[in-house]
């Protein structure tokens, strides 16, 4: 076996379905969609359908918005920033709520806002990896909270948080809600008639889609400063022409992405629960959230007495792509935010490493990623008495 991918959350594989279809956008069907003459129409029916796609994919009501934005780290940057421009234009109330486990484009937006004066509240999470809705129901001050934002699963252990009670709080205090859902969007369902939040951000190439497109949920009245000005793109709430390539790409990636949800469910969270069990297994590991609390695909396990960066390097010799956390924080030393979050090792003695699966995972490669992690740990454990650090 020469390579397996086990570094999902980071990104997937695009569906070679979805390369296909995006084809003929970058060289047949290539005008500006806002131009009036055949080239620009001609594209209209495919932006279509791919729209269409995306309200069935998160059950969107129709007169609600999506807007296709970049990617994930926009939609979040706007939602936050539009609620912050509002307050501040209309004098409003300026607390927001946030919880400590948010990727990066949540919470460096928050610690922006803090600088300029918001009074921002960081809910902890409880012993579970889960932020409790009593811990939210107490820090909401009706008269001030102007908006919450909470990941739906996370991208580092793939806990799941109870966002349709996070609504319902919200909505009985008139504070509106903004979920990342990233990690959530094809794996598990996500439903934005049954969760009333008031926005939901996703990103394609994290369903196997590609990079570099995502899209902002807008509930009708909730409101949307864009972030991006400078034409009348989107309805006027994104600026810039539309990729349409990606965006068709996207679309047809959410179809397939719900259409697989099923076996996502049965055969991902099988391979994934074979891995975890055989981790399991090994002297010292301990798999962060309960299994049953997680997406399908993700495991973040602690290995005591193994130092990341050897860890990681060694599995990397081998083929095996994991990861010690986000891939955008992959140059810090720090610790993964979850393992600061749930107290886990604040002595740096145990490394979190992440594996995440997707469809495209097979048996062969879960039972040679698990020889390459035994053999690994066991090395390591090894040679960490001498203080070598094992590897170059
Ligand atoms: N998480 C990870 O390794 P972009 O890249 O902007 O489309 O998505 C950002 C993002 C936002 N929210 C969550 C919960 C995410 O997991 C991510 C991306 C990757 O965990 C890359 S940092």
């Amino acid at each position: 076996m020469e390579r397996v991918y086990l570094d999902n959350n980071a990104t997937t594989m695009v569906d070679p379905l979805v390369t296909e279809a995006m084809q003929p956008f970058f060289t047949q069907m290539y005008g500006n969609p806002n131009s009036l003459h055949s080239f620009g129409t001609e594209v209209h029916p495919y932006m279509g359908i791919a729209l269409d796609r995306l309200y069935a994919g998160i059950n969107a009501s129709d007169e609600d918005d999506i807007i296709i934005t970049s990617c994930a780290s926009e939609g979040n940057n706007n939602v936050i920033k539009s609620v912050y421009f509002d307050c501040f234009m209309n004098h409003r109330k300026m607390q927001m709520i946030t919880s400590a486990i948010e990727h990066p484009s949540v919470s460096q937006v928050y610690l922006f806002l803090e600088k300029l004066g918001v009074d921002v509240k960081w809910l902890p999470v409880n012993s579970q990896g889960i932020i409790d809705p009593e811990e939210l129901k107490a820090a909401i001050d009706p008269d001030r909270t102007a908006l919450v934002s909470i990941m739906w699963a996370n991208n580092e252990t793939g806990l799941i948080n109870p966002v349709k009670e996070y609504a319902e709080i919200c909505h009985e205090n008139g504070v509106k809600l903004h979920i990342d859902g990233v990690q959530a969007v094809g794996k598990i369902p996500v439903d934005m008639q049954d969760v009333r939040a008031d926005y939901l951000t996703f990103s394609a190439h994290k369903f196997h889609g590609p990079k570099g497109v995502g899209g902002l949920y807008v509930r009708k009245n909730a409101n949307l400063i864009p972030l991006l000005h400078g034409g009348e793109q989107m309805g006027g709430l994104r600026a810039g022409t539309v990729d349409t390539p990606y965006m068709i790409g996207m679309g047809l990636a959410m179809e397939l992405a719900v259409k697989n949800i099923e076996y996502e469910n049965k055969e991902v969270r099988r391979l994934r629960n074979k891995l975890e069990d055989a981790l399991l297994d090994i002297d010292d590991v301990e798999v962060i959230g309960e299994r049953s609390l997680r997406t399908p695909n993700t495991i973040l396990a602690s290995f005591r007495g193994v130092e990341g960066e050897a860890f990681l390097w060694d599995l990397n010799q081998k083929g095996v792509a994991a990861s010690t956390g986000s891939a955008c924080s992959s140059e810090s030393l720090e610790s993964n935010p979850t393992f600061v979050a749930m107290d886990i090792g604040s002595d740096l003695s145990h490394t979190g490493m992440r594996f995440s699966l997707s469809r495209y995972t097979t048996e062969d490669e879960i039972d040679y990623a698990i020889d390459a992690v035994k053999t690994s740990v066991k090395r390591l454990r090894e040679i960490s008495s001498t203080g070598d650090k094992g590897y170059i």
